[in-house]
């Protein structure tokens, strides 16, 4: 699209918004702020475990890895952090990498620990980690986790991610309270490990890698464990971690109500898990979040500044920076619809039972063309107006092809 028609798709839309009292300058700069994190698995192309199609170029390490979320920082403008995964991104020199991330600015998000697979660790996760019924192996998944806060410590990092994979495949495998029990105390551990700027995420999923119960399932058990932790402890709502049809805006809605509201995986899924693309399935439903997300913040039940935002994705097919810039935009147009929501509107539907009007209200806001606004924002803040042509343009994973390789993957999913 040119600038010139950019800039009359623009004018146009503030003038419509106008109409409504809406002030556009205000909404790009909300949108210019809002931030998303990358995590580092994210880079390389994902697999099932039927197989794994190499994009080529994909980043080999850690290094690789932070230049390829700066050219999406660069690009994009709203992403301005990376989410670490140990041991996949054990970082071997800590002052050249984080010298090599304030060079690109970018920050370090949340860290996420590992062990729900085994990688050389004298003993085996197969039987589970945090929850396993040997202590020796809780031990020493509880000295990992230690061991990520360390190394998150040492970047800036602040926060820990935990997504258990525990669980059982049979009836009668796993004792289900003494798994719980067992999983609290070794969290308890892990929290006090934690310095007092830093908080705990805890993340939760219904199913897979195991199918018959999961230690943690669902948001209410992580609600109750972080419960027993402390204040610094919060729910992660991973998108995809939910059985078909969860109302996922009603979670997000309560867990703020409590003020345990850690943040957000964006993803989005048909059946299950997280391996589509954000907004590319349900982008009602990421509308709908960021309805209830503007609101509870508004109303103060959470403050917005308190919750984090990353994409946690990983696809078969697609160039994952193409991913990524579809994803970035998706979230940013959720989120400038949701701001178009006439709250005071709903309000009075609400207070007057007027279900169509409350509707009505809704769905003018998520019927709206925010795109303009959205390349405007980028636009400001130094980004390309069109990230996704520019990458294309710039023959960019051809660049990542002839340095790094055809068939260049570093360790992850
Ligand atoms: C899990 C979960 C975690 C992520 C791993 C790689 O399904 O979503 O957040 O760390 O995948
Ligand atoms: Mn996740
Ligand atoms: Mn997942």
């Amino acid at each position: 699209m040119s600038i010139q028609f950019h800039e009359k798709t623009l004018a146009l839309l503030a003038e419509q918004l106008a109409e409504k009292a809406i002030d556009s300058t205000q909404l790009i700069s909300k949108i210019a702020q809002f931030q998303i994190a990358v995590p580092s698995w994210a880079l390389g192309a994902g697999g099932t475990r039927f197989g794994r199609f190499s994009i080529g170029g994909e980043p080999r390490n850690l290094e690789e890895k932070l230049e390829d979320i700066g050219l999406l920082a660069k690009i994009t403008k709203r992403t301005d952090a990376v989410s670490l995964h140990i041991p996949w991104d054990i970082p071997q020199d800590v002052e050249a990498v984080k010298q090599q991330a304030v060079s690109l600015g970018i920050g370090f998000d949340a860290m996420n620990s590992n062990t729900f697979q085994d990688y050389g660790q004298p003993l085996s996760y197969k039987m589970g980690s945090l929850s396993s019924a040997d202590s020796a192996t809780r031990k020493q998944a509880i000295e990992h986790n230690l061991q990520v806060i360390e190394v998150g410590k040492s970047l800036g990092s602040k926060g820990l991610t935990v997504w258990l994979a525990d669980g059982s495949n049979f009836p009668g495998q796993v004792h289900f309270r003494k798994a719980l029990q067992w999983t609290t105390e070794s969290l308890k551990k892990i929290y006090s490990g934690m310095p007092s700027n830093w908080k705990l995420l805890l993340e939760y999923k219904p199913y897979e890698p195991n199918f018959y119960h999961t230690v943690i399932p669902d948001w209410g058990t992580s609600a109750l464990i972080c419960r027993q932790l402390g204040e610094r402890a919060k729910v992660l709502v991973d998108l995809g971690h939910h059985l078909p049809n969860t109302n996922i805006e009603q979670i997000v809605a309560t867990l703020m109500h409590q003020n345990m509201l850690a943040g957000f995986h964006f993803n989005d899924s048909k059946y299950g898990d997280d391996d589509l693309s954000t907004g590319s399935i349900k982008p009602y439903q990421l509308f709908l979040i960021f309805c209830e997300l503007i609101g509870g913040s508004a109303d103060g039940a959470q403050a917005w500044d308190s919750i984090s935002w990353m994409i946690d994705a990983s696809h078969n097919v697609k160039d994952p920076m193409e991913d990524l810039i579809q994803a970035l935009e998706a979230i940013s147009q959720a989120y400038a619809k949701a701001l178009l929501v006439d709250r005071k509107k709903l309000t009075q539907c609400q207070n007057d039972g007027d279900v169509v009007g409350a509707q009505e209200v809704l769905q003018a806001a998520f019927l709206t063309d925010v795109r303009a606004l959205v390349r405007e924002a980028r636009i400001q803040s130094g980004g390309e107006a069109e990230p996704l042509a520019f990458y294309r343009n710039e023959k960019i994973r051809e660049k990542l092809i002839a340095k790094r390789g055809k068939n260049a993957q570093a360790s992850g999913l």
